[in-house]
């Protein structure tokens, strides 16, 4: 997912009692100041290239006189540009096969070694190959929208941008959308506007198959969030998020007592909780729909889809489900992404396994007991962190099952479309790798 500190946890594992990460220290309010500050900064600045685009500018903030929807009206086909933007000389596109072992081999260390890092430059993300792979092809995906750049001659990719298909519901309105991540520049090429270039690629594609609107995240402020979201993480392996600079150590709290916080039982609590299988993907679908409803932006899922995004794919995504002891029915749903992050310059450990919570349905099970399973296989699967955003129902579970708030905000943005209003996370009900 995207385009947020991979990760940075909770500032500080002090505990008076029961609730975790409280931030309580000086830096973690220095820390917070200066994001308000950064943020304050990039809305008074100019942004060059945002300010040429359809998406909802800084100056029209407030402004509820303007009409929901679209921002600029499709064009003809025929009008859409029909050669590739210009790159600088020593640059070419190439449109990349991720069903190539090499070319996946090849995003995948280009992301590696160049991709999100946290605001200290300690995590970096570390997408893995098959994660690549089901994150970029999902039904009806477009091989033209994984779009990378190579040096002329020795074909090094050196950059990235990705688009998948996506049917997002707006209020009452369901829209065919481009989802954008992976950009990413080579770090020895950064501020050169190749930036700008790459969106106006990717967007010039998105157009030729007549789609019109896009969604992303990012960590950076731009023209204009429809929300900001923030990380939540929940300790599974406490120590070595200590060891490795993730949380501290909180005041008045002994590494023993910090392992005993946030021990979890070694089995699950609700009858017929298991994991998901192919056959479920009907009933899902039903609870799915039926979940998202009720919040403003959510993706449009049907079954395809279902069985694309939520069928169990090992060190990729787990799903499980409750199915009533008694009636066999499919009450209740959850699931997580797995997304390691590369844990930069330390001796002991290179890898920090983290899981993020994805679509989680509670209609029978109370939410609060579904997601400590969810924590409770997580912890058997050897994951050090369990992630979530505080959007949809998320908060209801937060402080209780001891996450704490991390550092990293994330903000959703769409591109051709103007929301009136800004959303609260909690309105918000889509989840984007
Ligand atoms: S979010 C993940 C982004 N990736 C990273 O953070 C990885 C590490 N960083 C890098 O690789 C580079 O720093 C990147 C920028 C590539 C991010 N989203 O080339 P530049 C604007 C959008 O000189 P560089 C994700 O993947 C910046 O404000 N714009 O900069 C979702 C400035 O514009 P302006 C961004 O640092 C991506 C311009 O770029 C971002 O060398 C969604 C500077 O360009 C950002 N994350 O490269 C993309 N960061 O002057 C939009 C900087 O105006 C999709 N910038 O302020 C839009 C929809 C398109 C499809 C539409 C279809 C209809």
């Amino acid at each position: 997912m995207s385009g947020e500190n991979p990760s940075s946890g909770p500032a500080d594992e002090s505990n008076e009692g029961n609730s975790p990460a409280v931030n309580t220290t000086s830096n973690d309010q220095i820390d917070a100041i200066s994001r308000r500050v950064q943020e304050a900064l990039s809305m008074g600045r100019r942004h060059r290239f945002w300010e040429t685009q359809p998406v909802g500018q800084f100056k029209d903030v407030g402004d509820t006189s303007l009409p929901e929807g679209p921002i600029e009206d499709p064009s003809p086909l025929s009008e859409v540009r029909q050669e590739p933007y210009n790159l600088p000389s020593p640059y070419e596109w190439s449109t990349c096969d991720m069903d190539l072992e090499e070319t996946c081999t090849e995003v995948y260390n280009l992301l590696m070694n160049n991709y999100v890092e946290d605001d200290e430059n300690m995590f970096r993300f570390n997408y893995s190959k098959e994660f690549l792979r089901w994150a970029l092809r999902p039904p009806g995906y477009f091989r033209s929208w994984h779009i990378g750049v190579r040096v002329k001659g020795s074909r090094k990719l050196v950059a990235f941008i990705t688009g998948v298909p996506a049917k997002i519901r707006v209020r009452d309105q369901v829209v065919l959308m481009a989802e954008i991540n992976f950009l990413c520049v080579h770090k020895k090429l950064r501020s050169k506007r190749l930036a700008p270039v790459m969106i106006k690629e990717v967007t010039r594609r998105v157009h030729l198959e007549n789609i019109w609107q896009a969604a992303y995240t990012a960590g950076v402020v731009l023209p204009t969030p429809i929300t900001t979201c923030q990380y939540w993480h929940r300790s599974l392996n406490p120590k070595k998020l200590i060891d490795v600079g993730f949380s501290r150590l909180g005041a008045r709290m002994t590494m023993s007592r910090t392992i005993k916080l946030y021990k979890l039982p070694d089995s699950t609590a609700t009858p017929g909780f298991r994991a998901m299988e192919l056959r479920d993907v009907p009933a899902v679908t039903r609870l799915l729909r039926n979940y998202l409803s009720q919040f403003i932006v959510a993706p449009d899922f049907d079954e395809d889809d279902v069985e694309h995004w939520l069928l169990p794919k090992e060190n990729v995504i787990d799903s499980f489900v409750v199915e009533s002891p008694d009636s066999r029915e499919i009450t209740d749903f959850c699931s997580f992404y797995t997304l390691p992050s590369s844990i930069l310059g330390n001796q002991n450990y290179s890898v920090l396994k983290a899981a993020y919570s994805y679509y989680n349905v509670a209609l029978q099970t109370p939410l609060l007991q579904l997601m400590n399973d969810a924590l409770i296989i997580a912890k058997k699967k050897e994951y050090d962190v369990f992630n979530a955003l505080d959007i949809m129902q998320n908060e209801t579970f937060l402080k209780e099952l001891k996450f704490g708030p991390g550092d990293g905000q994330l903000h959703y943005y769409l591109y051709n479309y103007r929301i009136r209003h800004t959303l609260k996370p909690s309105e918000l009900g889509l989840v984007l790798l």
